[in-house]
């Protein structure tokens, strides 16, 4: 048996389920990026609102690169469960917030129609650093861009435009710095380019806010599907499995309504800036460090690396380091943020691989260590933490094992021929042909 709508009833008493009728709300948000993640945060969040009352905000789902969700979610009509895990205690609930997933390229008529409903009033995306087709300087890379979700945004938005219905808001849940402006000012330049007629309407109808998130959620194993099949006495082949903990920092700057998430623990303010700063140089910092100097130290998961004596202490320095560059953002308790991170980081429960971490840095160090390091450097402070922590990214690109990577195969490569010092060339200053991978940031080489 499998969870779908018709064997919903069948699931024992125990397991938490939403009480909304779900036939009768309406999809109000458009999801590009639907993975693991986002089943386990904005989903969720959406779910808990929705059971208290919230009307129409159900989800469409699009997923741009694999057809994995569509199959796994559709056939469960968008049911799915979620398990929130520590020590030897789980629990775990039917999230009914997921109307529907369509793969962005064979169905982009169909992303388009969602959009340009009348009751579609939120686009938000989960695409991952690398989704949103930036060139080397920052800008938008157009001929990337016409893979990802740009011309259906567009398409979208033109139609709503042309049926004169209100505008939506683009809501970017990635860890990336200032993810709303990011998002703003690359939706512009498609739209300046591609489609100059939106420009004025999205500049007056359309708010980009900007969000930090976070819930360390593991990509789940068919062991974790097994064992929840037991329980259940039905499977769940879409299934997440996450921490208790979650955290939601969104500016409040909505242009059409938002589901009450500040009702299920959300929190509305004026300004994310300093909650994600600590949140990307502390917490994700320490991640990625842990990723590549655990994987060097032969670890697999998050949670032995941070039980390696020398691993922690490591840890802990670079965090102290990463917070002393950031403003507490109010009521946060910068020393006890770090403390609660390494109690999650060895939750032995999470079972969360380094390698999924190790993944696309040339795409998440700018932001996890490079920012942190240039603001020491700009204040004539020496970032102890920086030329550890890039010495192990080199490794693992020497290493070659764990290397998943847009510019990958181009530093594995150049590593094999040319070694360290090229591959540092070519991030920090590039040549006449590719420009930097990192742009910005030449005054670390010296660090390097
Ligand atoms: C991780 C993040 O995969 C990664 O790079 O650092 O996904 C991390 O688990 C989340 O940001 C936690 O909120």
């Amino acid at each position: 048996m499998r969870l779908s709508s018709e064997t919903l009833a069948a699931l024992p008493a125990e397991i938490d389920r939403f009480a909304y009728d779900r036939a009768e709300q309406e999809v109000g948000i458009v999801h590009y990026g639907i993975g693991a993640f986002h089943r386990a945060h904005q989903a969720w969040y959406t779910d808990l609102a929705m059971d208290r009352g919230d009307c129409d905000w159900m989800i469409c789902g699009v997923s741009m690169r694999s057809k994995e969700v569509a199959n796994s979610l559709n056939p469960q009509d968008g049911l799915y469960t979620l398990t929130a895990r520590t020590g030897s205690t789980s629990i775990t609930r039917v999230i009914g917030s997921v109307r529907e997933v369509l793969f962005a390229p064979d169905e982009a008529d169909a992303v388009v129609d969602r959009i340009a409903a009348p009751a579609c009033r939120i686009v938000s995306f989960t695409v991952t650093e690398k989704g949103y087709a930036r060139a080397f300087d920052g800008s938008l890379d157009i001929e990337l861009a016409r893979q990802s979700f740009y011309s259906s945004l567009a398409r979208g938005l033109k139609r709503r435009m042309d049926s004169d219905l209100p505008g939506v808001t683009l809501l970017s849940c990635d860890n990336l710095a200032d993810n709303g402006a990011l998002l703003s000012s690359l939706v512009r330049e498609w739209i300046r380019t591609e489609c100059p007629e939106l420009e004025d309407w999205f500049e007056r109808k359309c708010t980009v806010p900007s969000t930090m998130v976070d819930r360390i959620v593991p990509r789940t194993s068919p062991a974790d599907v097994s064992t929840l099949a037991d329980t259940m006495g039905m499977e769940d082949l879409s299934a997440v499995f996450t921490e208790p903990f979650s955290q939601w920092v969104i500016e409040d700057e909505f242009a059409n309504g938002r589901p009450a998430w500040d009702s299920v623990g959300a929190q509305l303010v004026e300004d994310v800036q300093p909650y994600e700063m600590a949140k990307l140089r502390i917490l994700n910092g320490a991640h990625s460090f842990l990723a590549y100097a655990g994987l060097r130290e032969g670890h697999e998961f998050v949670h032995e690396a941070i039980r390696d004596p020398a691993l922690r202490e490591q840890t802990e320095r670079l965090m102290e380091e990463a917070a002393s560059t950031v403003d507490a953002p109010s009521g946060l308790d910068l020393a006890q943020y770090r403390q609660d991170l390494i109690a999650r980081f060895a939750e032995p429960s999470i079972r969360h691989r380094l390698s999924q971490i190790a993944m696309d840095g040339s795409q998440k160090l700018p932001q996890r260590w490079l920012d942190t390091a240039l603001q020491y450097v700009r204040t004539g402070k020496e970032p102890k933490f920086f030329p550890a922590a890039l010495d192990c990214w080199l490794w693992h690109l020497e290493d070659g094992r764990y290397v998943d990577d847009p510019h990958g195969e181009e530093l594995t490569r150049l590593m094999q021929a040319e070694g360290r010092s090229s591959v540092i060339a070519r991030c920090f200053f590039g040549s006449d042909e590719r420009p930097a991978l990192w742009h910005g940031y030449s005054e670390l080489v010296s660090k390097a």
